[in-house]
C-alpha cells in the first residue's frame, strides 16, 4: 500500500463526537511517548501531520487522519504517564477501553511497545483486552535505532514468544521512525484489513 494523500480530520476529547462515516480505521495505540504520532508522520511520509512531542502526554485526544480519501488512521491518547493526576488516566483508560470494544469499523490496532524496554503491565494489559475484544492486532517495537543491531534479534525473539500466544496477535515488527525499518512491512498488513 502506498500512502498518497493523508489529512488532518479531527481531534476529539470524549466518543460523543466520532465520525458518522463508515471508513475503515485503524488504530495506533500505546504509552505516552512511545511513538504514535511519529509513525503515523513517517508511514504518511510526512514530517508535522501528527504533532509529536518532547512532552509525553501531549495528545490527550483522539485525532482521526484520513488517509487516501477512503480509511482513517486514529492517533489514541497515550496511556501510563506516571505524571498525570490518577482521575485523568482513569478516564483514559476507559475512553481508550470504550472506543475499542464499541467501535464497528476499527479494522486493526497498531499496538506500539518500546523496543528498548520490556512491554509494561499497561501494555500487556491493552494487549489483553485488543484479544479479548477479539480485534486483530500487530505489535509494532518503536525506535529500534535505538536498540544496538546486534541486540535486535534475541529481542524480536523474546517480543514474539510474549506476543504470539495472543489469537489476535497478527505479527511483530520491529519499526523506527528515524530510518524508516519496518515500514513497508506495517503498510503491507495494513492493506491486508481495509
Ligand atoms: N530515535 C527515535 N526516536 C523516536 C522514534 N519515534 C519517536 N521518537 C521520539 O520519541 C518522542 C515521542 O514521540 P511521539 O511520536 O510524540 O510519541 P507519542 O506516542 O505520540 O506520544 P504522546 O502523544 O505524548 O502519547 C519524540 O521525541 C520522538 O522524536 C524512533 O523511531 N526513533
Ligand atoms: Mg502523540
Amino acid at each position: 500500500m502506498k500512502i498518497t494523500s493523508a489529512e488532518f480530520q479531527l481531534g476529539i476529547p470524549n466518543l460523543r463526537q466520532l465520525p458518522r462515516d463508515d471508513l475503515k480505521e485503524i488504530a495506533f495505540l500505546g504509552r505516552s511517548n512511545v511513538g504514535k504520532s511519529s509513525i503515523i508522520n513517517k508511514l504518511c511520509s510526512r514530517k508535522k501531520l501528527a504533532r509529536q512531542s518532547n512532552d509525553p502526554g501531549k495528545t490527550r485526544e483522539l485525532n482521526f487522519y484520513l488517509i487516501n480519501k477512503r480509511i482513517c488512521f486514529v492517533d489514541l491518547p497515550g496511556y501510563g504517564y506516571a505524571k498525570a493526576p490518577e482521575q485523568i488516566r482513569s478516564s483514559w483508560g476507559k475512553l481508550i477501553e470504550q472506543y475499542l470494544k464499541g467501535r464497528r469499523q476499527l479494522a486493526l490496532v497498531i499496538q506500539l511497545v518500546d523496543s528498548r524496554h520490556e512491554p509494561t503491565p499497561l501494555d500487556m494489559m491493552m494487549v489483553g483486552w485488543l484479544d479479548y475484544y477479539k480485534i486483530p492486532f500487530v505489535v509494532v517495537l518503536t525506535k529500534a535505532d535505538k536498540l544496538p543491531r546486534s541486540k535486535m534479534p534475541n529481542y524480536l525473539k523474546t517480543a514474539r514468544s510474549v506476543f504470539s500466544p495472543y489469537k489476535y496477535c497478527k505479527d511483530v515488527v520491529p519499526f523506527s521512525s528515524i530510518t524508516g525499518e519496518g515500514k513497508s512491512t506495517v503498510l503491507h498488513i495494513i492493506s491486508q484489513f481495509v
